[in-house]
């Protein structure tokens, strides 16, 4: 895992490069933070009396551990709006801390990628962002701007608002910190948060923001264009797992220590200018596990290589690391 802490005194709007981790540590000093036994808290069952505006809390069930909980808690499940989905569990040993998780691709279940901080005493919460379906595909989208809109940014901040709402009845006092960490589309969630409300969350945590889909898209393209240059063949990449592995670990060689560090983890992989000619020819051109062909060395060059379209640049190319 790659990161770059980034410290400010300001809601901050950072910039962003494919691949890494952004950590937004926005106002509050942790030092205001005072340690101090779980508040009691009410009647889990009683929470679906709870009348909140345009929310319509459809279950409240004191649980046991179990799945991704290893605590007891009292879980909530509800409707914001239309149809904005969301989970929230509220640990009875709580920390006085709300975290939100994202969720990955298009979401379209309830997903909470921080899930299992409710271990460690945190109120969490996850949402389907507004919408049913697979993580990978968009019908729900077609001519249905409140979908758009909610999966886009709106329906992770009214979870937000609705779900600290909830701990503070629950909790009898509200959260002191609130936090939200996402990857992939949640770190792009993370990054819509920071930018368009800044108020949601003392610190947000943005992994490998998928921001653009649109570009994105067309780099999946390219990328499976020159993995899979014969259409017929979808079965064996241009460049198989093995191969992989050897290119991560050329280039973890040459760029691993460039942190200070040398722990088989790039801090930051703009940094790493790897020579794709470096890498070893493989013998007549002959696939092998130690060694790269021509058409895989042009595949490889095309893959880290910027997308673009007649009008330009759309999308970085993919960062050195992680290959394997
Ligand atoms: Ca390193």
């Amino acid at each position: 895992m790659n990161a770059i802490a980034i410290r400010s005194t300001h809601p901050a709007v950072v910039g962003v490069a494919a691949g890494l981790v952004l950590v937004v540590q926005l106002l509050h000093p942790d030092s205001a933070l005072a340690a101090d036994a779980a508040p009691a808290h009410g009647d889990c069952a009683q929470l679906t009396a709870l009348k909140l505006p345009e929310v319509q809390i459809t279950e409240a069930v004191a649980a046991a551990a179990g799945g991704a909980a290893k605590v007891t808690h009292c879980r909530v499940a509800g409707v914001i709006g239309k149809e904005i989905h969301f989970s929230l569990l509220l640990p009875d040993e709580w920390n006085h801390k709300f975290m939100m998780g994202g969720g990955g691709g298009f979401v379209g279940s309830v997903q909470n990628q921080a899930i299992e901080s409710v271990n460690f005493g945190y109120a969490t919460v996850g949402t389907d962002t507004g919408h049913q379906g697979g993580g990978t595909e968009a019908k729900w989208a077609l001519n249905n701007p409140e979908r758009l809109v909610n999966f886009g940014h709106l329906a992770v901040h009214r979870t937000s608002e609705v779900s600290k709402a909830i701990v503070k009845n629950y909790y009898s006092t509200a959260a002191r910190r609130s936090y939200f960490i996402g990857c992939s589309n949640g770190g792009r969630q993370a990054m819509m948060e920071a930018q368009r409300y800044p108020e949601d969350f003392d610190g947000i945590v943005a992994g490998a923001p998928a921001l653009n889909f649109t570009a994105i898209g067309a780099q999946f393209i390219k990328d499976s264009q020159v993995s899979f240059p014969d259409s017929h063949q979808l079965t064996t990449p241009l460049l198989p797992p093995e191969t992989l592995k050897f290119v991560e670990s050329q280039v973890l060689a040459a760029c691993d220590s460039l942190d200070g560090v040398k722990d088989g983890v790039m801090e930051d992989p703009r940094r790493c200018k790897f020579d794709l000619a470096t890498l070893p020819a493989c013998a007549g051109d002959q696939a092998g596990a130690q060694c790269v062909t021509t058409p895989q060395r042009n595949a490889l060059k095309t893959i880290y290589g910027e997308t673009k379209n007649k009008s330009g640049v759309i999308y970085s190319g993919q960062p050195f690391g992680g290959e394997g």
